[in-house]
């Protein structure tokens, strides 16, 4: 008989993929077989994404797979679509990057029910701004819409929803309190593991929706004190938790308790990561390898990521410049974003340590970012850690993972699953200097 093979689809917020994943009792193997393009488009006025043209490419993706046992959807966090009642697709999804949030403020007392961050474009503050509520029938958000057009069936995946703001941390599930104004607009919640319908008579099972989560779930770490960078278009930062917390300190240093596959508690606090390259790759129309290169001997000036005139598309490099005060080549911009990324990072490691009592011996980079050498020994430098860098593609793995565990082709808890990602994907050691 031939192994069992899963199908994983990645929607990252800069490229989304379809992988074939082949599960044995001591390896997990990928094979990318479909890459393509994504990002955010302009839109009379508004910024979203172009959510049609990314199910052709998927459709596209799971024909190129063959023959799997099971089809597992995850993609960028807090991003809906909105049905009406006859279950079509109201308007393009809105891209959290658009302005329709500006000046949003959180009500007291939120993060003890939710435990969220504070980011303005959660899913709870973008319908605040919502203009087509009125019409939907019923949300999605991006990876249960996907899901939604591939086997017609509806629900809310667990870890993606804990990004809307609007399920209790406390109960792991929506708040009334919350959601009052929103009746039968959420589908009722499904869990990583669960079944999510067919597409062609394959199983779709739901996995950590979230692609963080299942990132989280790929990190090749030998015991728990570790923490993880999952490092893209953001670098998301922190550790693994079995309970949420939800002090006042750590509101005030923005942590956020979100949903992990296996109930466990995402603590991390959001970095800008490398949509600053990306945005001043594309001011630029430059390419990446050429600039590394360069900028491992240039000086650079240091910033913080994390200010929000940093969140919007836009001429990166001169932002930067005006926030350092002085003009900066191209290979100083990038040493510039590294070294300041590093520091974040630093900072991010640190705090989740403090705030939470959970020490670590550890930093695992994991996402495309962990094939940037000089950004792994400067964060490993940062932290006085070590960096184990890899794999660049965690979150397709942690999504074939729960996947195989679900239809019987891997067993155990978030340990023995790490071990089989350990064993069989290269992995690179950075000692701090
Ligand atoms: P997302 O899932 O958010 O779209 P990825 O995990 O795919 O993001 O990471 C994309 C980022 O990885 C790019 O912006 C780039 O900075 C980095 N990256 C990809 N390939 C390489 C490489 N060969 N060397 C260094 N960095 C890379
Ligand atoms: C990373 C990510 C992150 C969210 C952001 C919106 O792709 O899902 O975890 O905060 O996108």
């Amino acid at each position: 008989a031939r192994p069992t093979a899963v199908a994983a689809v990645d929607l990252g917020a800069s490229s989304g993929r379809v992988v074939r994943g082949v599960v044995t009792d001591d390896a997990v193997h990928v094979e990318e077989v479909h890459r393509f393009a994504n990002g955010p488009v302009h839109q009379g006025g508004s910024l979203r994404w172009d959510v049609r043209g990314l199910h052709r490419e998927v459709l596209e993706g799971l024909r190129l797979a063959g023959e799997v046992d099971s089809i597992g959807i995850d993609s960028w966090a807090v991003d809906y679509g909105l049905l009406d009642a006859s279950g079509e697709l109201l308007a393009d999804p809105f891209c959290y990057r658009d302005s329709r949030t500006e000046g949003v403020t959180p009500a007291e007392g939120l993060y003890e029910v939710n435990g969220l961050q504070f980011q303005p474009f959660n899913t709870m503050f973008q319908l605040r701004a919502e203009s087509l509520l009125p019409q939907a029938s019923q949300l999605l958000l991006i990876p249960d819409l996907i899901s939604y057009w591939l086997t017609g069936e509806r629900g809310a995946e667990y870890t993606n929803a804990t990004t809307t703001g609007l399920i209790d941390v406390r109960t792991g599930q929506w708040s009334p309190e919350l959601t009052r104004d929103l009746p039968g607009l959420l589908p009722p919640l499904r869990h990583p593991g669960d079944p999510a319908g067919a597409f062609e008579g394959v199983p779709v099972t739901a996995v950590g929706s979230h692609d963080t989560a299942s990132a989280v779930v790929a990190v090749p770490a030998t015991n728990d004190r570790f923490a993880y960078i999952s490092c893209g278009t953001w670098s998301l930062v922190g550790v693994e938790l079995p309970e949420p917390v939800l002090t006042e300190e750590s509101r005030a240093a923005n942590f956020t308790n979100e949903g992990g596959v296996d109930g466990t508690i995402r603590y991390l606090r959001n970095v800008m990561g490398l949509w600053l390259l990306q945005e001043c790759l594309r001011t630029w129309n430059a390419r990446l390898e050429p600039l590394l290169r360069e900028a491992a001997t240039a000086s650079g000036a240091v910033f913080d990521p994390n200010d929000p005139v940093f969140l919007p598309p836009g001429d990166m490099p001169a932002r930067i410049e005006r926030w350092c005060g002085k003009s900066l080549s191209p290979p100083e911009v990038v040493r510039s974003v590294l070294d300041s990324l590093a520091l974040a990072h630093r900072d991010a490691v640190e705090d989740a340590q403090r705030l939470s009592g959970k020490e670590v011996e550890v930093v695992h980079v994991v996402g495309g970012g962990s094939q940037n050498e000089l950004l792994c020994q400067l964060t490993a430098d940062a932290c006085g850690l070590p960096v184990v860098a890899g794999p660049a593609e965690a979150t397709a793995l942690g999504n074939v993972l729960v996947q195989a565990r679900a239809v019987g082709a891997a067993h155990g808890t978030l340990t023995d699953l790490r071990e089989l990602v350990r064993r069989s994907q290269p992995l690179r050691r950075y000692e701090p200097r």
